[in-house]
């Protein structure tokens, strides 16, 4: 991802997150094979055309020997990524452990595992210690490479200490951090025994941002009650230094979504789909097989709509399209297997020889064969107990401005604050209701999903995720100015 233009290069831009943009695969003792996993994150700082980016982080894979690792670093620098090496311990009791099985649920208001929690409460030391490790490690790697006047951007739950390192290694460093999950109220937030040491760490950052206002609302709020710092409108004060604390909401490059729309290819898809369904409304859901979508739940609305609607059996399907992470995680495996025994009821219960009125997929689609499915839909499902933003609604708008299709979106989503207006929103809980808001949508009259639509669209192609990345980095400069012109007073 070479910069589309040739401008003079001012100041370099280092994003640092626990994954890197890449995913590595060892050909040979010294050759590695790179593919881009081109995410939003990536889209998104290719638009901030004022820096040069490098990515700092973990490529997925454990390389234990120092060929393979020279190697490595020697591919991933043409892509301008420089790995952090992580070793199986580190992995399996930072991020599997700490990260996954502890801040993960609790961010998203889950609590602890279930049928875990004495397990996961005992083993919170070893990988509370662990986490700050690989923070550590992290912030080794960045202070290695950083340049003065390098403004430095940490990203998510995983890096929670990252910015306290990086200050003790140089206050003059401009650090900010950005959160992409919730940030959940300061009830939930005291109950981790790490709730203050996390709090300080983040708080080193000049700039510290979040989805919505109300994430940046509690954490404020977790400051000022669990450390009795002062908050004030412009963020966290402590002993006259102030962290500036706001809310960013992340956009998608929607301009990617519509002109993939034009591709043959994705004509030639979109063609299929409308014959593979001909005669039926199409719904969609796309998410990653987490907890935390609401998979089971959004499942058992639409088995409730049906119940009470027979007339709809034969003239509706859902695709729910689920791409596994995780998998070594129980709770995950658990999850896949509970929401494979729905459907299959399900399927049994309203299916018929010739047609089934749930088509699920544990994988994931390529790009073309995605849009084309967001084109089809005539009501897309996101349904999250929690989710810090949810792209897949904004993808779904994208591509949805010649059908104009009904979004049902979680009140729990980030997006709700900024699509609510244009979606039907729900309690995901609530099924009874999410089956009301099926029915909803399925009879909705034209005007009123064109006019749903039209408030919808204009968001999400004017909120990008190019604007988004460029306004927390212009905020992060500014901020740290005013903090040195605050200090020569
Ligand atoms: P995620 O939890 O991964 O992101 P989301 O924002 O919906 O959730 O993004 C998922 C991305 O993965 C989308 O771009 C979507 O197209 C893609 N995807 C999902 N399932 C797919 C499938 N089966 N096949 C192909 N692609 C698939 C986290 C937070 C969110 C926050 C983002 C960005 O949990 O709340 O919005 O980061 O900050």
């Amino acid at each position: 991802w070479e910069r589309p233009d040739s401008r003079p290069i001012r100041q370099r831009l280092l994003v640092v997150a626990n994954r890197l943009p890449v995913s590595a695969v060892r050909r040979g003792e010294d050759s590695w094979s790179l593919e881009i996993s081109a995410g939003g994150l990536v889209s998104a700082l290719l638009g901030v055309k004022e820096f040069e980016t490098r990515w700092i982080g973990w490529a997925g894979v454990n390389v234990p020997d120092e060929v393979g690792q020279k190697a490595l670093t020697r591919a991933l620098a043409e892509k301008r990524c420089i790995p952090v090496f992580l070793d199986e311990e580190i992995v399996h009791q930072y991020y599997n452990g700490y990260c996954n099985n502890i801040l993960w649920p609790l961010f998203h208001y889950l609590g602890l595992p279930q049928e875990d929690r004495l397990a996961t409460t005992r083993s919170f030391q070893s990988q509370f210690t662990a986490y700050k490790k690989a923070n550590e490690m992290f912030a080794d790697v960045v202070n290695r490479n950083y340049e003065e006047g390098d403004v430095v951007w940490c990203h998510d739950y995983h890096l929670m200490f990252l910015p306290e390192y990086l200050k003790k290694y140089n206050n003059k460093m401009k650090v900010g951090w950005f959160l992409h999950t919730p940030f959940p109220s300061s009830e939930i937030h005291r109950t981790l025994p790490s709730r203050s040491e996390l709090l300080r760490a983040v708080l080193a950052a000049d700039l510290v941002g979040f989805h919505t206002y109300d994430y940046a609302r509690h954490f404020v709020s977790a400051c000022t009650r669990i450390l009795g710092l002062e908050g004030t409108p412009e963020g966290v004060e402590d002993q006259g230094r102030l962290t500036r604390v706001a809310a960013f909401p992340i956009g998608i490059d929607s301009e990617r979504f519509i002109r993939a729309l034009e591709v043959p290819q994705v004509q030639e898809h979109i063609k299929e789909l409308k014959e593979r369904f001909a005669g039926r409304k199409v719904m969609l859901g796309v998410d990653r097989l987490d907890m935390i979508k609401g998979i089971p739940q959004k499942i058992l609305a639409f088995e409730k709509f049906l119940e009470e609607n027979p007339s709809w059996r034969d003239k509706v399907v859902l695709l729910q399209i689920a791409v596994p992470t995780r998998t070594d995680v129980p709770e995950y495996q658990k999850l896949t297997s509970q929401v494979h025994e729905i459907v299959g009821r399900i399927n049994g219960r309203f299916g018929t020889l010739t047609a089934v009125p749930i088509h699920h997929l544990d994988r994931s689609l390529d790009f073309h064969k995605l849009c084309a499915l967001y084109a089809v839909t005539d009501v897309a499902l996101v349904t999250s107990l929690r989710d810090g933003m949810n792209l897949v609604s904004y993808e779904f708008v994208a591509c949805q401005d010649s059908k104009r299709g009904v979004l049902i979106l979680s009140e729990f989503a980030g997006a709700a604050q900024s699509l609510g207006a244009g979606a039907i929103l729900v309690n995901p809980w609530n099924i009874t209701e999410v089956a009301a808001a099926i029915d909803q949508a399925l009879n909705m009259p034209h005007e009123e999903r064109e006019k749903r639509h039209r408030h919808n669209f204009e968001h999400v192609t004017t909120h990008t995720a190019q604007q988004w990345a460029e306004f927390f980095v212009s905020e992060l400069n500014d901020t740290v100015i005013e903090a040195q012109q605050r200090t020569r007073k």
